[in-house]
């Protein structure tokens, strides 16, 4: 497993905070990685070993960002998410973002990072479930929209914390909103799922499934207008921008769970 410094040291071509674009041509795709996280070095790692030289061959131009969740909220997948998208637009005019697990490693380079006319699931093949998708509606894992797909479904729910039932949430939404969901053909769409030991703070959600019960109404009043987080740092490190970000899980919490 390389280190951070060894990963430089092969990745000389990117610029700070994780960037690389094409040299010789204007490239058509500006995209966003966004990386929810919290204390998964390794498997950050081995995802940006794998990562960079694959999305440099696919001629993108993109950037990385590491959204890692300050203790003691629990894990917030989706809305580090959502914070992921509301800084990269500061910092670039993005047109399509990718969500990212730090888990899941693309094994095949027809994989294109970018972004269609509907959503697209990006992880429909994971060794971990042989290769099949486990179910039709699964939207987790690794997931593309493009700008405006992203701004017209509200982003994701703020209001899942632990593990479970985001995902659902957001192929709910896109639904709402009229969206298809593509896949790549299972041939190409193939990941390999790391393995790690348990995570303390992602504990799996008792309120998934009756926060799933309002998905649809929900998206109209929660979600990217109702964001609200503190940066405590962001640094343009080699490898990637690294955002780090306060949750205040109460406050979150006294936005209504079910329609008025
Ligand atoms: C599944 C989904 C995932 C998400 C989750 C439910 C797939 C392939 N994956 O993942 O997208 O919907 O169920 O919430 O369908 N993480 C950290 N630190 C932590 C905890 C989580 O960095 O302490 C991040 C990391 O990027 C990780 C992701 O959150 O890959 C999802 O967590 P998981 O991998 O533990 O959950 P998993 O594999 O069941
Ligand atoms: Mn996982």
């Amino acid at each position: 497993m390389p280190t951070f410094q060894d990963l430089e040291k092969q990745l000389t071509k990117l610029e700070p905070g994780g960037r690389s674009r094409p040299s010789g041509c204007v490239s058509r795709h500006r995209v966003a990685i966004i990386i929810p996280y919290r204390n998964r070095d390794n498997q950050l790692r081995s995802l940006l070993h794998n990562l960079h030289p694959m999305l440099m061959r696919q001629q993108l131009d993109y950037g990385v960002y590491v959204v890692d969740e300050a203790l003691p909220s629990r894990f917030n997948r989706a809305m580090l998410m959502n914070i992921g998208y509301a800084e990269a637009i500061k910092l670039y005019d993005y047109q399509c973002f990718i969500f990212h697990d730090v888990d899941l490693i693309p094994q095949d380079d027809r994989l294109i990072y970018n972004c269609s006319t509907q959503p697209r699931h990006m992880s429909a093949a994971i060794d971990k479930f042989n290769y099949e998708l486990p179910y039709k509606t699964l939207f987790g894992g690794v997931s593309a929209l493009t700008r405006k797909q992203f701004v017209a479904v509200n982003g994701f729910s703020n209001i899942y914390f632990g593990w479970g039932g985001e995902d659902d949430d957001m192929f709910v939404r896109i639904k709402a909103k009229g969206y298809n969901v593509t896949r790549y053909p299972m041939h190409i769409a193939r990941y390999r799922m790391l393995k790690h030991k348990p995570d303390t703070g992602n504990e799996p959600n008792p309120m998934r499934s009756a926060n799933l019960r309002h998905a649809k109404e929900r998206a109209e009043y929660d979600g990217l207008s109702t964001l609200k987080y503190k940066v405590l740092h962001l640094e343009l490190k080699a490898l990637y921008t690294w955002v780090h970000v306060e949750i205040n899980e109460t406050q979150i919490m006294q936005v209504r769970r079910t329609p008025p």
